[in-house]
């Protein structure tokens, strides 16, 4: 389970110990920005009570692609078999991870998924839910993937999948990474299953998302989506 994380000194006790009881056997990494708030220091105080917590200190903000690609690396590095993202604001529940992994056997990459049947968003405010499902539509029909939430940040992926990403070549910062991500996995060819989640509002520590992050994802699934179109109008291969 890889936890992004920059300045969530209030969520990250509670979301570690609850990820613990859902799914005992898995580690946990922390990928900590330096937050200014001091998250790190509480995510060294976790795991050094606990050999199944991990803490990976970045030097500073650099985005959530970032810190999840340097998370993967070192999963993958320590030889788990299954790398999961989750936000530590509680936004996503760990009561629900063993859900994701069950469907996991069946798939090679499961994405926690708001919008299809079974799934709901908890306190969201109407332009959240505006722009969240406006962006999955865009990206949906931009993209030609038939996911329902390619923006969803609580996945499951076999390692195997994630090796067959190119995530070398990544260069999402903010949260359409998982635009890029899912847009990667369908092309490779792989199975995607969603499955439904409850996705809660978070109720302390501030939003990350800024005008910035949503800038960036517009025009990134736009130069995919015209990128592509162009590649099959003059007959040539995806890059
Ligand atoms: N390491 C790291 N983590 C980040 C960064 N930006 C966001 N995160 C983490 O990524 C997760 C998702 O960020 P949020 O701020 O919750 O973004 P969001 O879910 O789009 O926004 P809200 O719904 O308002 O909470 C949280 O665990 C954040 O702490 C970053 O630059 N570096
Ligand atoms: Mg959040």
């Amino acid at each position: 389970m890889i936890i992004p994380t920059y300045n969530e000194a209030e969520n990250i006790k509670p979301i570690v110990s609850r990820v613990r009881e859902s799914v005992p056997e898995a580690h946990v990494l922390i990928a900590d920005d330096n937050s200014p708030d001091g998250t790190g220091k509480l995510a060294d105080e976790l795991a050094a009570d606990d050999d199944h917590v991990h803490v990976l200190h970045r030097k500073g903000k650099e985005g959530l692609g970032a810190a999840y690609l340097a998370g993967f690396r070192w999963g993958v590095d320590e030889g788990y078999g299954v790398l999961v993202e989750m936000d530590a604001d509680g936004s996503h529940q760990p009561e629900e991870l063993p859900r994701l992994l069950t469907a996991l056997k069946g798939a090679d990459l499961v994405l926690g998924s708001r919008w299809v049947p079974g799934g709901r968003v908890v306190n969201w405010p109407k332009s959240r839910e505006f722009i969240s499902r406006g962006g999955s539509t865009y990206s949906r029909l931009l993209l030609g993937v038939d996911i329902r939430d390619v923006t969803g940040g609580f996945r499951a992926f076999r390692r195997e999948t994630l090796e067959g990403l190119g995530l070398d070549e990544v260069a999402s910062q903010g949260y359409c990474f998982q635009v890029d991500l899912a847009r990667r996995a369908v092309a490779a060819g792989y199975h995607v299953v969603e499955v439904p989640i409850t996705f809660v509002e978070r109720e302390r520590g501030d939003s990350k998302m800024s005008n910035d992050i949503i800038v960036e994802a517009l025009w990134r699934v736009t130069a995919w989506g015209v990128g592509s179109r162009a590649n099959k109008l003059l007959g040539r291969k995806p890059s």
